[in-house]
């Protein structure tokens, strides 16, 4: 057996190719379905608010396209499973690079990690994933690799369809995030290209009343890394051997953007 790095970028591909035709490497899909009822991010009344996504009829193979169907669309950039650039936040906003038309393509497709929290998100909604957590699952399953997404695993994306997804109450949103012990370890000793959530946002719930407010948004996008929210099917990766497919809409300086964002994977063994 060759290692990668003996082997040629054409035989890599081709071993890819044949991999994906043959059914030894299958693809799977982490993006929820666009529609109106996706609930959106709420924030507080006194700031701007994100829209969900619209969609209107133009034509159905009727009076106004006799031939052809198709919609006119519209939504926030965060709506839905998306994608957001180091711009989105104001850590973000002097950096190159930093919106989504400008991200370098090698970004794109990159491994990933799967930190699976869900036991422990289960049993609290507010549950915040520290430092203390990442070193204790690092010593069970090896160093995150630099490069790499990290995506944390809570089992939210079962509660899509139910209050619980949002999980709004009086004094806000109750859902899992990481705390910024946490961000700052993976961004700046692992080097994690990004941190993807099954969660709305990548800050827990009640991200704000952290230090700083929002730490994952704060930490990744002051330092120049991605995140991605509503993600689904995390429970149908590897921990480890996962090729991710992150590639934004490429808005002139949008701050994200709604995405079929993917995962080849190698067939499960029978
Ligand atoms: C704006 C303000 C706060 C947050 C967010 C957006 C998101 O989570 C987002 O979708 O990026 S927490
Ligand atoms: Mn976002």
């Amino acid at each position: 057996m060759t290692t990668a790095a003996a082997t040629s970028g054409a035989d890599l591909l081709q071993a890819l190719a044949a991999g994906l035709v043959s059914g030894s490497v299958e693809i799977v899909d982490l993006a929820h379905t666009l529609s109106p009822d996706f609930p959106v991010m709420v924030l507080p009344p006194e700031f701007g608010q994100c829209q969900p996504f619209r969609i209107e009829e133009v034509s159905r193979y009727d009076g106004r396209g006799p031939g052809w169907y198709w919609n006119n669309i519209s939504m926030s950039e965060h709506a839905g499973t998306h994608f957001d650039a180091p711009a989105h936040w104001i850590s973000g906003k002097n950096l190159p690079e930093a919106t989504v038309d400008a991200i370098p393509l090698d970004r794109l497709a990159r491994p990933a990690v799967v930190l699976d929290f869900s036991g422990e998100s289960a049993k609290d909604e507010d549950f915040l994933l520290t430092r203390a957590h990442l070193e204790a699952w690092e010593a069970e399953n090896g160093a995150i690799e630099a490069g790499s997404w990290a995506l944390f695993r809570t089992g939210w994306s079962k509660h899509l369809g139910t209050a619980k997804y949002l999980n709004l109450r009086e004094d806000g949103a109750h859902s899992p995030g990481p705390a910024s012990d946490a961000m700052e370890f993976l961004v700046k000793e692992r080097g994690i290209v990004g941190f993807g959530t099954e969660t709305i946002g990548t800050d827990a719930g009640q991200g704000s009343h952290l230090s700083p407010p929002y730490p994952a948004h704060f930490i990744l996008h002051g330092n120049g890394r991605y995140g991605l929210q509503c993600l689904d099917a995390l429970d149908r990766l590897p921990t480890r051997g996962a090729l991710l497919f992150a590639a934004p809409l490429k808005i002139r300086h949008g701050s994200g953007s709604p995405l079929r964002v993917f995962a080849l994977v190698p067939r499960a063994e029978d």
